[in-house]
């Protein structure tokens, strides 16, 4: 996309005066064998390489991404984290969600336009699969950028936790009866920019935006930059009024786009530091709080001066981002007419196994993708028991919904929205307790995100407008609290839904798979509330949450059900 020695300025520059054009991406899904911290294994990588590279565009261009799985021995898929896809549903990438989960050997086009400017990412959205490598940066320019003019370069930085197992064998062992405590897998490594040599060349007399993204399968991140003021200017892709903060806290899957003054008081090599938040509530001293991985980098403005000054901090106290204030100054969204109201909390299945559920309910994947489902059930799409126990919650065209998430356990979990980015009206401290009922104090400019950290034993409460036809995912975007089903699904405007079709590779995936495409939950065209053949019960073995192979399709190579 960018030529190396062009800088990003002058690409914003050209941006400017460019019309709307098609990016195109052509991805084969490989096995990779890497050692981003010095330990090797196989990761997954697109065309042979990883990291996995950027998609990079203009606002309100059309992205191609043609997918060719090959991998071999297991399915894949991606999602692009944060992007809307209004007018392009089917284009989301959830496995049995949006599509079916795409085979080894077989292709799928995505196409969507990016109408939304700001810092995004993809990931596979299938098995528990990226934090086994499969997720990258997209990032949309905006070419009236409310704060062109203020900074001068762009500098992307991803971080992660990283694993030494494989996500399948991670997550075989975390769903056993045995886990009664639902203890997750817990990182080996911390990453920067999939590796851990990530230093920035720093020109003093420069400011620098940078695009920070969170990759992570369960850690937040803490971030803190020697002698350096974080200006923020955006939260997922968000515009917000610039605030200053010392400290941030980004949570999976989140986004933080800041500006970095460089400052001419000395020649300097300047640290910074990620700490990796594994904690259950990092504010909770009784809880035991340490910090197990952090990862130093350095602010190069003079290669030949040392590097070897350590960022440290006494105490971290992140700033609050539910109080930073939306760009445009807007108010929340007035009158709703439907609340959804999510009780977290852990839960175990009738055979025993850690789940996690929302309202006593955890989330079992069906024989038929939610959205074939609402496309192929006529009017009675709009009837919540065609889908299952995908904890569907069904909303009317262009009503105002609040999400209210009561997190009654002592963990944070980062909420993540398809579809919309949501207006945080409210998300207190750790032990406040369950949403009261009343709807008062709220953020008067509510900050828009895609994702929001909740804490331990507190709510959050989120508006937006049911102006997305689809059927968008609600879920933890702890990749593991995701595989013991902590998911709900807004089935959104489904009478505009009734008889949407298809692309033909999409189809085509589904009938390489074995996969029923029509009809409800399981595949039943004639009576649509006749819930016999729908799933029940939580598998009891892993084969990745969104997919059961077919007895016929387990004889692929490396494939062991
Ligand atoms: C992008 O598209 C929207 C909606 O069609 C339009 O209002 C806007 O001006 C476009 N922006 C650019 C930079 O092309
Ligand atoms: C740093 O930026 C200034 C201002 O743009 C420029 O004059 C100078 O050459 C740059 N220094 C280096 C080392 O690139
Ligand atoms: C990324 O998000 C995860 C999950 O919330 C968090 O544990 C981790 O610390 C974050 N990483 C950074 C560098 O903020
Ligand atoms: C990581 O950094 C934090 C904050 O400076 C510090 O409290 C902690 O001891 C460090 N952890 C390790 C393993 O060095
Ligand atoms: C969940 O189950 C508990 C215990 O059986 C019950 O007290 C609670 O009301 C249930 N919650 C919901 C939202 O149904
Ligand atoms: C801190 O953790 C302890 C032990 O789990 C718990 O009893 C207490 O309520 C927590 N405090 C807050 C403010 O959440
Ligand atoms: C669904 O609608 C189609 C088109 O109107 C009709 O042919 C079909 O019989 C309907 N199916 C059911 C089960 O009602
Ligand atoms: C559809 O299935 C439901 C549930 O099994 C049953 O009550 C109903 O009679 C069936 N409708 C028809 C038309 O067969
Ligand atoms: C799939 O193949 C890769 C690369 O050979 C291997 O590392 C991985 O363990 C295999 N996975 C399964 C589930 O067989
Ligand atoms: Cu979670």
């Amino acid at each position: 996309m960018l030529p190396s020695g062009v800088s990003s300025f002058a690409f914003l520059s050209l941006a400017a005066i460019a019309k709307a054009a098609t990016v195109s991406y052509n991805w084969d899904v490989t096995w990779v064998w890497a050692s981003p911290d010095g330990f090797g294994r196989p990761v997954i990588g697109i065309n042979g390489q990883w990291p996995c590279p950027k998609i990079e565009a203009n606002l309100n261009d059309t992205v191609i991404v043609n997918l060719n799985n090959q991998l071999g021995n297991q399915t894949s898929g991606l999602h692009f984290h944060g992007i809307n896809q209004v007018n392009s549903p089917e284009m989301d990438g959830p496995s049995g969600v949006t599509q079916c989960p795409v085979p080894p050997g077989s292709s799928v086009q995505y196409q969507f336009t990016v109408d939304t400017p700001g810092t995004f990412w993809y990931h596979s959205h299938n098995l528990g699969q990226y934090p086994d490598g499969l997720r990258g940066p997209l990032i949309v320019h905006n070419p009236n950028d409310p704060y062109a003019g203020q900074y001068d370069e762009e500098v992307v930085m991803t971080v992660s936790d990283w694993y030494h197992t494989q996500s399948l064998d991670l997550m075989r062992n975390m769903l056993v009866t045995t886990n009664t405590r639902f203890i997750p897998p817990f990182p080996d490594a911390i990453l920067v920019n999939e590796g851990q040599n990530a230093n920035i060349a720093f020109n003093k007399s420069k400011t620098y935006r940078i695009r920070l993204i969170n990759f992570s399968a369960l850690a937040s991140a803490m971030i803190h930059f020697d002698s350096h003021t974080m200006h923020v200017i955006a939260t997922d892709a968000g515009y917000i009024q610039k605030e200053s903060s010392y400290q941030l806290r980004i949570s999976a899957a989140q986004r933080y786009d800041f500006l970095l003054q460089g400052s001419t008081r000395d020649n300097r090599n300047y640290p910074y530091l990620f700490s990796l938040d594994t904690n259950r509530d990092f504010k909770n001293a009784s809880l035991g709080v340490t910090w197990p991985h952090n990862y130093t980098g350095y602010l190069v403005t003079d290669s030949s001066k040392p590097m070897n000054t350590i960022d440290q901090v006494s105490e971290w106290k992140p700033q609050d981002d539910s109080h930073f204030k939306n760009y445009e100054g807007q108010g929340p969204l007035a009158n709703y007419a439907q609340l959804i109201k999510l009780d977290f909390k852990f839960c175990r299945d009738v055979n025993g196994y850690p789940r996690a559920c929302f309202n006593n309910l955890t989330y079992i994947d069906q024989k038929v993708p939610t959205l074939y489902t609402a496309a192929t059930t006529n009017d009675s799409n709009t009837n919540p028991v065609v889908y299952g126990q995908v904890n569907p919650f069904v909303v009317k065209y262009n009503d105002v919904i609040q999400i209210v998430v009561n997190n009654l356990d002592a963990a944070s979990h980062p909420f993540h929205l398809h579809g919309h980015h949501f207006q945080v009206l409210d998300r207190p401290k750790s032990g406040t307790g369950t949403w009261p009922g009343r709807d008062t104090n709220y953020a008067k400019t509510p900050v828009r995100r895609d994702t929001i950290n909740v804490n331990p034993h507190s709510y959050a409460v989120l508006r937006f407008k049911a102006d997305n036809p689809g059927t968008w995912l609600f879920h933890c975007h702890i990749e593991w609290h995701v595989e013991m089903g902590l998911t709900a699904t807004i089935i959104e405007a489904p009478e505009k839904l009734q008889g949407m079709t298809f692309p033909a590779d999409h189809i085509q995936a589904c009938k390489a798979g074995g996969i029923p495409y029509q009809g409800n939950a399981a595949g039943n065209t004639q009576n649509f509330t006749d819930t016999s053949g729908f799933i029940t019960v939580p598998p009891t073995t892993y084969e990745g949450a969104q997919y059961t192979a077919p007895a016929n399709k387990r004889n692929i190579p490396g494939w062991s059900p």
